[in-house]
């Protein structure tokens, strides 16, 4: 093995990645242990990383590093030293994909609305299969109303072509778009039909419950020939709030613009006088629904700041500094004891 050289994670895999580099073009990597395994920062790599790598033309590379990232998000893993699993990285749009079916859900569109807001790329959502809507402004009203007005909203169907055009105009050289929604929304479906051949495999739903049946089953990077790069997802069934404040303020304006009003600062809207939720609430300004939406991703949202991750962390270097000590039979403190 040489030098350290960079490469693209295209894919992931349970304990191997693919990469793509300019000089060795697609292979296969692991991490190396002693880097990533070993009380150290480094952060797992994913899909959309660019990272350094160890070549071995006779087996699997190495990855010895990942390069600070420029977009990415995460879900909750409780596993993890860090309790966060990055899903995608280095994109620069996120496409919200929702069907227009009875699997459409606002409360799982604030959801997704709030993580693609906290990473701070572009974002547009894509209702999909419009073919069979009866009334498709009727899901492009719900959208709009969960998203707010600056949101750009599509529908389309890869069955009659129907708003592709539109999407095209997105998929641009260089750009990385990462594609988030559902199982069985049509992700896939709707990579191949931009890709102009089938990449992604694509499987029947169940047609009674229009519930996905989880058909790609790793993250998957997708160059077109335009050298635009898609990243599809599979269908996740809980993409966590990891660093999600922007994005919850945004997604919930309405509800922070009324905690502005309250005549606390640090107002809990519970006995408080002056509080400008409650009194919404007992107006019917703000429904009891939406505040308890809001309260739930928010208290998610707050176990998983920063702060709260460094001292999850501390914690855990602490016990496994004890732990060493203990196992190597010093059991002592630095002064001896
Ligand atoms: N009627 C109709 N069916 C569609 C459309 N797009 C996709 N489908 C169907 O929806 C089903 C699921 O599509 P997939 O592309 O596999 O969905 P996915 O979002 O990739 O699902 P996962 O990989 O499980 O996350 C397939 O049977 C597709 O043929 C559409 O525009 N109209
Ligand atoms: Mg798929």
């Amino acid at each position: 093995m040489g030098e350290s050289l960079s490469a693209r994670v295209i894919a992931v895999h349970r304990e191997r990645f693919a990469l793509q580099s300019d000089i060795h073009g697609e292979f296969y990597a692991q991490l190396k242990s002693s880097v990533f395994y070993q009380e150290s920062d480094e952060f797992f790599p994913t899909a959309g990383d660019l990272v350094e790598y160890l070549y071995n033309p006779c087996g699997d590379s190495l990855i010895t590093h990942t390069l600070p990232r420029k977009s990415y998000f995460a879900r909750y893993d409780a596993f993890s030293a860090r309790k966060e699993q990055a899903v995608a990285a280095n994109f620069d749009m996120v496409f919200l994909l929702t069907s227009a079916n009875h699997d459409f859900n606002p409360k799982r569109l604030h959801r997704y609305l709030t993580v693609a807001r906290s990473s701070h790329s572009a974002y547009a959502i894509i209702i999909t299969k419009a073919d069979l809507a009866e009334n498709i402004d009727y899901y492009i009203d719900k959208a709009q109303e969960a998203s707010g007005e600056n949101c750009p909203i599509y529908a389309i169907s890869t069955v009659t072509g129907q708003g592709l055009d539109i999407i095209r105009n997105y998929i641009l050289p260089e750009r990385v778009i990462v594609f988030l929604g559902s199982s069985g929304v049509g992700k896939s479906t709707l990579v191949n039909a931009l890709a102009g051949k089938n990449i992604m495999d694509v499987n029947g739903i169940r047609e009674d419950d229009s519930k996905g049946r989880h058909t790609t089953t790793h993250r998957q990077m997708v160059t077109l020939d335009n050298g635009a790069m898609i990243l599809d997802t599979p269908g996740m069934r809980e993409l966590g709030l990891i660093d999600a404040e922007d994005g919850l303020k945004e997604t919930f304006s309405d509800v922070e613009s009324l905690a502005r009003e309250c005549r606390f600062v640090n107002c809990k809207h519970q006995n408080e006088p002056g509080c400008a939720i409650r009194a919404a609430l007992q107006s019917g300004a703000l429904s009891h629904s939406r505040m308890d939406e809001y309260l739930m991703l928010q208290k998610e949202a707050m176990r998983h700041t920063p702060q709260g991750r460094e001292e999850r962390n501390k914690r855990q270097k602490a016990i496994s500094k004890f732990s060493r000590q203990f196992k190597g039979g010093k059991g002592k403190d630095e002064r001896g004891f």
